[in-house]
């Protein structure tokens, strides 16, 4: 097909996606899904297809509620969110979809918004050149059926208190005049505020690399009010490709078999007849 997107069955975006990656190893094979699709009807595929580290992105867009079918309560629903399906507010504790890309192992995992274009440009960027399986979640607005879902990450008057742009190889600190940052205390994150003797040599330096998740895990785990909610690559490592192992699994095949018939295969063994 000479196109540049499909539609695939809701939630089952990434099992066709690695087909298309393995049948087409040179295209660039992306993701677009939302918090219903990729973590309630397609929850189990996308932790399947990060586990196994298959070479595409996938672009989770979470509004925190079924945008499409007009407003029922999503995994990312916040306890207590009234929706049409939650008359009395919803008794579900939330997903956090970076955390559940972290328990996956994803080797890519990043945070951004939908009105911040610079940074989502720049997120997307690094995921398209990451070798391996790029989770990005894009915080955005259903202006229809959830329209106040981020207003505290975006509105100018509140969010510089309320986000965190990690940057690779800095210290972690935010506020509206950097005169905040992040540090470890008994192996939890701490806010702090900086003088008073507290300074950046303090504070957690951001470090994407590294092999171990529970630093990115921490991240991910830091929620508003009590945190600011971190934007940024919280992890970016390599490990080898799903599609690569299995390319030099069928060159290593050929090689001692010679190149395969399916037709053939299909027909070499255990066939009987129905009558
Ligand atoms: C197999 C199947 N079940 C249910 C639906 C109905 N459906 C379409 S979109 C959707 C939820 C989408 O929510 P989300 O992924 O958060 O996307 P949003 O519309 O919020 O962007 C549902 C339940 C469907 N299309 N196919
Ligand atoms: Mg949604």
């Amino acid at each position: 097909m000479n196109t540049y997107g499909i539609h695939s069955i809701h939630g089952r975006a990434p099992t066709l996606a690695t087909g298309l990656k393995l049948a087409n190893p040179k295209l660039s094979v992306w993701v677009i899904t939302g918090d219903g699709d990729g973590l309630s009807i397609g929850g189990n595929h996308l932790l399947h297809c990060l586990r196994r580290n298959v070479d595409i992105k996938i672009i989770l867009f979470n509004n925190r509620i079924y945008g499409l079918t007009k407003g029922q309560y999503s995994p990312t629903s916040l306890p207590g969110h009234k929706t049409k399906t939650t008359p009395m507010g919803s008794i579900d504790y939330a997903f956090n979809p970076l955390s559940v890309a972290l328990g996956a192992e994803a080797t890519f995992v990043a945070r951004t918004q939908d009105t911040n274009t610079k940074h989502l440009g720049e997120v997307l960027g690094r995921a398209a050149r990451h070798k391996g399986s790029a989770f990005v979640e894009i915080d955005q607005t259903c202006v229809v059926y959830n329209e106040h879902a981020w207003e505290h990450t975006t509105d100018p008057e509140v969010r510089d208190d309320n986000v965190l742009f990690l940057e690779d190889g800095k210290p972690l600190v935010f506020g509206k005049n950097r005169d905040k940052g992040l540090r470890m205390n008994n192996f939890e994150a701490q806010v702090v505020g900086l003088g008073n003797g507290v300074g950046e040599s303090d504070l957690l330096v951001h470090q994407p690399g590294l092999q171990n998740t529970s630093y990115a895990y921490m991240l991910s785990r830091m929620e508003n009010p009590d945190f600011p909610l971190t934007f940024g690559v919280l992890r970016d490592v390599t490990r080898p490709t799903y599609d690569g192992m299995l390319d030099i699994q069928v060159a290593q095949a050929t090689e001692r078999l010679g190149a395969g018939q399916l037709g053939k295969l299909y027909r070499s063994s255990d066939l009987w007849e129905v009558k």
